[in-house]
């Protein structure tokens, strides 16, 4: 039933969850518990596909993208690309409230973090140069490799023209629907102020540069504390081109539920690409709150968290995908 404070997060994060009802529980703002929540996963790498340690890159390279948006004042904060710290989300936030842009990117966003103490490590980790020398040994073949780059662990490149492209896309599993995926959350609390955001390290085996959808304002999360806040996940290279984010929020501005408007945004994308991978929750201002997911054949059924006045805790809910 619809009530607040809510907190809402998609797949079963549940320590995400937790952590951003008691940061707000303890008098923190929606932000932080937006913050606190997303930061959560990216302690725990949940599922290998936030934070550290996951989707390593064509050169094996582990790099991060998250957003925070503040619905009161409509201010956004985004990394992308981001490369060697671990708290892309406290960076966004960073970039929000400490300079005057919006969105900073790669080499030079890790320069502003650093600069901004948060400290610098290698993203790597086992798990991550394992799924790397697997992917690698299977996809280039060596002399292929030799010929592109002297450094044999780097680019697998040329690239394929697109056509080509989109027929690899349906075989391949850049994006794990088997791990879970990005972290994206919405808080509302009792006074009707929505914050959301997102965390992710992307998809796996990206090209280099790379940035998904997910530190996108629109596309990844959406806030407006006039109406509501909706946070998407999935293959955000098809994603991003819809601002699925964006639409559901609009939705629920026209007066339209948020189950129906999660489903409006899915049916969307699928309108065009049939086979895509995808789920987003949304939230309005009342505390109701919907989800929706494309079905596919290995995916029929989007676990998300909430957690309102009536739980006694984190509570796993699922959407029968549409
Ligand atoms: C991305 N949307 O970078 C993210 C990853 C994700 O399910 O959510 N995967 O495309």
């Amino acid at each position: 039933s619809a009530v607040l404070p809510l907190v809402i997060n998609t797949w079963p994060f549940k320590d995400a969850t937790a952590k951003a009802w008691s940061t707000l529980h303890s008098g923190g703002s929606v932000l932080d518990a937006v913050e606190k929540g997303c930061t959560q996963c990216e302690i725990q790498q949940c599922d290998g596909s936030v934070g550290y340690g996951g989707s390593p890159d064509e050169t094996g390279e582990t790099t991060l993208d998250a957003m925070i948006m503040n619905g009161d004042t409509m201010e956004v904060g985004a990394v992308g690309d981001l490369r060697r710290i671990k708290n892309a989300i406290g960076v966004a936030r960073t970039v929000m409230e400490r300079s005057k842009h919006t969105f900073l990117v790669g080499e030079s966003a890790s320069v502003f973090a650093e600069n901004m103490g948060f400290s610098a490590e290698d993203l790597s980790t086992n798990q991550s140069r394992n799924i790397f020398s697997k992917w690698l040994n299977e996809n280039c073949q060596p002399n292929f490799r030799q010929r592109v780059s002297p450094d044999p662990t780097k680019s697998c490149g040329p690239y394929k023209p697109s056509a080509t492209l989109l027929e690899q896309r349906r075989r391949d599993q850049t994006i794990d629907i088997h791990g879970h995926d990005t972290i994206g959350m919405i808080v509302i609390n009792q006074a009707g102020q929505v914050a959301a955001g997102t965390s992710t390290n992307g998809a796996r085996h990206k090209v280099p540069g790379r940035v998904g959808d997910s530190p996108i304002a629109g596309a990844g999360a959406y806030a407006d504390s006039t109406v509501g806040g909706a946070a998407a996940t999935g293959d955000g290279d098809i994603m991003m081109r819809f601002l699925p984010s964006y639409l559901a929020v609009e939705q629920m501005r026209a007066g339209i539920d948020p189950s129906t408007a999660c489903r409006t945004a899915i049916t969307r994308i699928k309108k065009y690409f049939p086979g895509f991978f995808g789920a987003i929750v949304c939230a309005n201002t009342t505390g109701s709150y919907g989800a929706a997911c494309n079905k596919l054949p290995e995916f029929s059924k989007f676990p998300f968290m909430v957690f309102n006045k009536n739980s006694n805790g984190p509570i796993k809910e699922t959407v029968d995908c549409i």
